[in-house]
């Protein structure tokens, strides 16, 4: 099967030939029709992230197709079946997997981020039927952005609920695929205002389309006192930061209000100082994981009824996913780019 692969880190990919894997018993092999690209595999590629998969590698975890093939004793799909595919795979054993967070299991075995190869091919080989999510009026290429782009702020704003509060505003800082779908939940979901934060106009005027109420430059001199004024200088009850840098995590503490929350979705690096003796008290920190199985679900359907729309979505063959990579990282691309192996 034809596959892209990562040869050494910092590279472009390699786009070659590479066998076809096959379902062993309790195995299901998926014809790939859509992988999302993924933020993150930036900084997969580019080696900057602490847990790194061995080379060579077919990265992509965003990921839906057909059914190609089932091992002995598969029962849950059937061969040509359009599956969406959970990518935060588990041990399925431990305390973690058992109360279905396999997201949080310890030994991770995440598709296209571990010893399992990714989704940038022809053919995915899925160890186990849990992990596939039937579709009903979505098609693949549709769906595979919203087993990451949409799951993980799905399950950032859906943990936030408690302290999403009448009358404070949120606050989305990045608006890429995963900012933009987190303003979308955040307008279906709660009833809050939602105040965006990106660098680029494009990206902003992205947000305003997902429903942002308010969008403020990452360049505006005044933006912590924008942020602040939208708020009617309370702060905003959540910050949801899905860029991760130093100063989105500084930018998103100081917007919170005392007893507020502030998310990190995004890995660009940064740590969070978090001060019990800070002005504002009891800000709950957290950091977000991707999703759960069941969270996948729920997002499905939420988007196969038609209540969550998909963000601008882009079609690209796997020969030109290095040109992906390029345009993704000059922030070109406005929505998702999904690769259609
Ligand atoms: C990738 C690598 C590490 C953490 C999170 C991710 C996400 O892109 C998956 O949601
Ligand atoms: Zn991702
Ligand atoms: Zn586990």
């Amino acid at each position: 099967m034809r596959a892209a692969r990562i040869h050494e880190y910092g590279r472009p990919l390699i786009v070659e030939d590479v066998p076809t894997p096959v379902a062993g018993p309790g195995q299901v092999l998926v014809r790939v029709e859509g992988a999302g690209f993924c933020h993150s595999d930036l900084h997969i590629i580019s080696g900057e992230l602490p847990v790194l998969p061995a080379l060579p590698h077919i990265l992509g975890h965003e990921n839906a197709g057909r059914v190609a093939a089932i091992g002995d004793g598969v029962t849950a799909v059937k061969p040509g079946d359009p599956v969406a595919v959970y990518g935060g795979w588990g041990c399925g054993g431990c305390d973690y997997c058992i109360d279905g967070e396999e997201n949080l299991c310890p030994t991770m075995q995440w598709v296209g981020l571990s010893t399992h190869q990714g989704g940038y091919a022809e053919y995915l080989l899925v160890p186990h039927e849990r992990y596939l999510v039937p579709l009903k009026t979505l098609s693949p290429q549709q769906a595979a952005p919203l087993t990451d782009a949409a799951l993980t702020p799905y399950r950032a704003v859906t943990r936030a609920m408690p302290w999403i509060v009448p009358d404070y505003p949120t606050l989305v800082i990045g608006c890429g695929a995963l900012g933009q779908y987190g303003v979308k939940l955040l307008r279906l979901l709660t009833g809050a205002d939602v105040i965006a934060v990106d660098l680029d106009d494009k990206k902003l005027a992205a947000a305003r389309a997902a429903g942002a109420t308010q969008t403020v430059n990452a360049r505006d001199e005044a933006l912590a006192e924008k942020i602040q004024d939208a708020s009617g200088k309370r702060g905003v009850c959540a910050a949801f930061d899905f860029v991760g840098s130093e100063t989105t995590l500084a930018l998103a503490l100081a917007a919170a209000r005392p007893g507020g929350r502030v998310v990190q979705i995004g890995l660009a690096g940064g740590t969070a100082h978090v001060s019990a003796l800070a002005a504002k008290a009891e800000v709950t920190f957290s950091a977000s994981w991707w999703g759960n199985i069941r969270e996948l679900r729920e997002v499905l359907s939420l988007a196969e009824s038609g209540r969550l729309e998909l963000v601008p979505t882009e079609y690209w063959p796997l020969a030109r996913i290095n040109d992906v990579y390029d345009a993704l990282k000059r922030g070109d691309i406005a929505g998702r780019a999904v690769i259609t192996p």
